[in-house]
């Protein structure tokens, strides 16, 4: 996302909150007799391994399919969607995407490729073979990330509610309330469905939140802080965003918008 005037109130009280939270370093224990929440469990990067990345990437949407990499971009003019070669950041084809639709998050379910809007209502499906458009959905609302569970479509706001929409009509079929402890998260960005999680950029923050789809529960944090090193930074990079996951290889990616980096990380359990 652009800032708004809201993320800086809404971050800070988010910092209050889970925030605090996640930082906690202790493993999750039941909760007490004086009825203490339980601590969410914070995982790091154990193993990171590097690759290049287009600075001029606003990375809204990253997805691993076919054994390949796709990237969808923001801001207005300058959106898009791509196929992106993993090790030299190379964009092997894109499309873009006119003014004035800012792109969001991007995810493949079938033959389709869809690309979500932040503040124009539309979401737009393209043969992921050929990002040759093939419709066009119309929906309430903002649009921030996108991921799929094999069936539904499941889709961010910037708030705590995650959507579950049908593939075929963007009907919502389901909403879960992410909540930590009681506490709501919000400001859910770029998403990734993960070994049966939804895994969730919080904007703003160097912070991944795992969540359980069945009832919107954390049940852990990622804190990737400091993993874009200070030699890598430009002064021109954005946030921590964007989460693809390669199943069949069982490896996790993760980049920022406008960062020369991306990385494969693998995670530990803080001590
Ligand atoms: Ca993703």
């Amino acid at each position: 996302m652009s800032l708004r005037p809201i993320a800086l109130s809404a971050l800070l009280s988010l910092s209050g909150s889970a925030f605090s939270a996640c930082t906690e370093d202790a493993p999750a224990k039941p909760a007490n007799s004086n009825g203490v929440p339980n601590r969410t469990p914070t995982y790091v990067a154990d193993q990171v391994k590097s690759y290049n990345h287009d600075t001029g990437a606003f990375t809204q949407g990253l997805v691993w399919h076919d054994n390949k990499l796709f990237e969808g971009t923001g801001e207005i003019g300058h959106s898009s969607i791509r196929e992106v070669e993993l090790v030299t950041g190379r964009v092997v084809r894109k499309r873009d995407l006119p003014s004035p639709h800012f792109g969001e998050g991007i995810v493949i379910l079938g033959e389709n490729l869809y690309q979500i809007t932040w503040t124009t209502h539309k979401a737009f499906v393209y043969d992921w073979r050929t990002f040759n458009p093939k419709k066009e959905f119309r929906y309430d609302g903002e649009g921030w990330g996108l991921t799929t569970d094999g069936k539904s479509l499941i889709m961010s706001d910037g708030s705590s509610a995650i959507f579950f929409r049908d593939p075929n009509t963007f009907e919502v079929t389901r909403t879960i309330s992410v909540l930590d402890n009681d506490v709501p998260v919000t400001q859910l960005n770029e998403l990734e469905w993960v070994k049966g999680e939804i895994w969730a950029n919080v904007w703003m923050s160097d912070q991944i939140v795992r969540i359980d789809p069945a009832d919107g529960k954390v049940t852990g944090w990622i804190d990737l802080a400091g993993i874009l090193p200070p030699m890598d930074r430009t002064g021109s990079e954005d946030v921590l965003n964007g989460i693809a996951y390669d199943a069949e290889n069982d490896r996790i990616f993760v980049t920022g918008k406008r960062w020369p980096k991306l990385f494969e990380i693998t995670l530990k359990q803080r001590s």
